[in-house]
């Protein structure tokens, strides 16, 4: 569908949102099915699961992991670990499409020679959130972190570098990647509750990878 109008000069690809924050409209472009189907190995090895948070709740975006390491919360904190939790296996190996999309995404937004250890996979479905939070368990704040955008549209808080800034608005439809690194690495940032939606690839869902440097 979007072939046609993907590259239109009324929509472009490459745009800067603040210092180090670059969206990529439809980077993925035909990589988006591919993308999906190894997600759909992964899930099988590692399902997606509601972690569990320090303050005793849990989170309401379904999540999993590829890579070396995994992003992990239960009630004693959140963390990298090299193993699922659920299994003591191994997280499943990065896919090399996942770190090329990854590495020409960053290399696009200026942050060339990126090698992504880790993506976290996050799965909305209708009523999942995300509150706004800052991505602080990497071990160095050099690396960019790349997000890729799957499914559902929905709405991204952009904040700034103290929790009270008020937060951008701004809509990730399927197919588009951003990248965050630089003065933008430590903003916070959030997800507006997930309408009621239906994307042709993955229903009512939305999928988010995010592609980090844990170590
Ligand atoms: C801005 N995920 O997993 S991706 C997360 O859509 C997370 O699933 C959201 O926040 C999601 O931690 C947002 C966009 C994103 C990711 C990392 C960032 C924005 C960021 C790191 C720094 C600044
Ligand atoms: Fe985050």
């Amino acid at each position: 569908m979007a072939l046609l109008f993907e590259n239109a000069p009324d929509r472009p690809t490459r745009r800067e949102l603040a210092a180090g924050a670059v969206i990529l409209h439809g980077f993925v472009g035909s990589r988006d099915e591919p993308i999906l189907a190894e997600i759909r190995r992964i899930r099988r090895a590692a399902p997606f699961r509601h972690m569990q948070t320090p303050g005793g709740g849990s989170m309401s975006a379904a999540m999993t992991s590829c890579g070396a390491y995994g992003w992990v919360t239960d009630p004693t904190g959140y963390r990298y670990e090299p193993t699922d939790p659920r299994t003591g296996e191994p997280w499943p190996p990065m896919p090399e499409l996942f770190s090329t999309l990854a590495r020409e995404a960053a290399a696009e937004a200026g942050f060339p020679g990126f090698e992504p250890d880790s993506c976290l996979i996050n799965r909305y479905d209708q009523g999942a959130r995300m509150g706004m939070h800052r991505d602080a368990d990497e071990r160095s704040f050099d690396a960019p972190i790349v997000s890729v955008s799957l499914g559902v549209s929905a709405v991204f808080l952009f904040g700034g570098l103290r929790r009270r800034d008020k937060p951008d608005r701004l809509r990730l439809e399927h197919g588009d990647v951003v990248v965050f690194g630089g003065d933008s690495r430590m903003r916070y940032h959030g997800v507006q509750r997930i309408e009621h939606g239906a994307h042709p690839l993955t229903g009512s869902s939305r999928i988010n990878l995010t592609l980090r440097r844990a170590r």
